[in-house]
């Protein structure tokens, strides 16, 4: 039985990624896609979903859109990453499916309160603004959904700030939220991401596959690549949110460890800051892990076998 995720997004080049690794693998059903403002506006990051769901041939999936800004603070895109279109590099297509009619939020309620309990695992790869809104509006959410898998934060590792992750400190009221809620939640933050970078072997074995939405996936690693050069001093980009997705499709493609995690509010240096404690044993209550040692084959086989799955849909 694959897995029922809806995946929560702000695409974003690495957003775009795992859409097509969602859609491409069969232990993941796609129940529903939700976008979120942060690496562009909402309106550009919900065109941007739209156009990948073009080049990956998805049908079927509905697409909602959600919040147009952080719960308290001011919105702060990434345009230095992900450029003005929040998905620079390649030619965007026209979307081809019309949006659902409801907001983000209440697609979500909808479709976990519809589903068994235990069936829905909700996979935010981007700010969790949408996900605290939605677990506020319908507090028994917590108890039905499966588990949160979510990129974002880091353990002693940032990249917005000194000490914290984009996703989390541009909407930490949000963040903390969802890690103080009682559902199963795997942080897949920097520490791992890190390790999942597209390095010219990666790019050689994705161009190898010879198909349009792997053309696609060549032209944003070009311009992430270029970005994260500039912006962070990395020789290859490191593809963070197929990682939440992999782990999904995989729990053996990384090493996790439960730890009691929180978000940082307070502080004048570390605002957004995913605080995890490893002082003792995780106790029996605790219902945080976060990710750490990836196996990176397994890894980028999980994003090439999906392309080759997607193939080369009609235009
Ligand atoms: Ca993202």
């Amino acid at each position: 039985m694959p897995t029922k995720i809806i995946l929560d997004c702000d695409p974003g080049h690495d957003d775009a990624i795992a859409l097509l690794l969602a859609w491409g693998s069969p232990e993941i059903e796609l129940v529903g896609v939700t976008t979120v403002m942060g690496n562009q506006t909402i309106e550009k990051v919900t065109r941007n979903a739209l156009s990948v769901a073009r080049v990956a041939g998805i049908t079927g999936v509905p697409f909602a859109r959600g919040a147009h800004r952080p719960l308290v603070r001011e919105i702060e895109v990434a345009d230095a990453i992900h450029g003005e279109s929040g998905l620079d590099g390649p030619v965007l297509p026209e979307p081809m499916i019309e949006l659902d009619p409801r907001h983000a939020v209440d697609f979500i309620i909808d479709t976990i309160m519809a589903a068994e309990p235990g069936e829905i695992t909700l996979v935010p790869t981007g700010a969790l603004t949408n996900i605290a809104l939605a677990v506020r509006k319908e507090p028994r959410i917590a108890s039905r959904v499966k588990q949160v898998v979510l990129m974002g934060g880091g353990v002693n590792v940032g990249n917005w700030s000194a000490t914290s992750e984009f996703n989390i400190v541009i909407d930490p009221e949000a963040a903390h939220i969802v890690f103080n809620e009682s559902w199963p939640l795997t942080m897949v933050g920097l520490d791992l991401t890190h390790q999942a970078l597209a390095t010219p072997e990666v790019a050689a074995a994705i161009a190898a596959v010879g198909t349009g939405p792997a053309r696609f996936v060549g032209e944003l690693l070009t311009f992430f690549g270029e970005t994260y050069k500039d912006q962070q001093g990395f020789d290859a980009p490191p593809v963070h949110d197929p990682c939440a997705v992999a782990f999904v499709i995989d729990p053996t493609v990384m090493e996790v460890v439960r730890v009691p995690l929180n978000i940082e509010l307070t502080g004048s240096l570390t605002l957004g800051m995913t605080v995890a404690d490893f002082r003792a044993p995780a106790p029996p209550h605790c219902t945080t892990q976060v990710a750490r040692n990836l196996d990176n084959a397994k890894f980028w086989g999980l994003v090439v076998d999906a392309l080759e799955r997607i193939g080369d849909p009609a235009p």
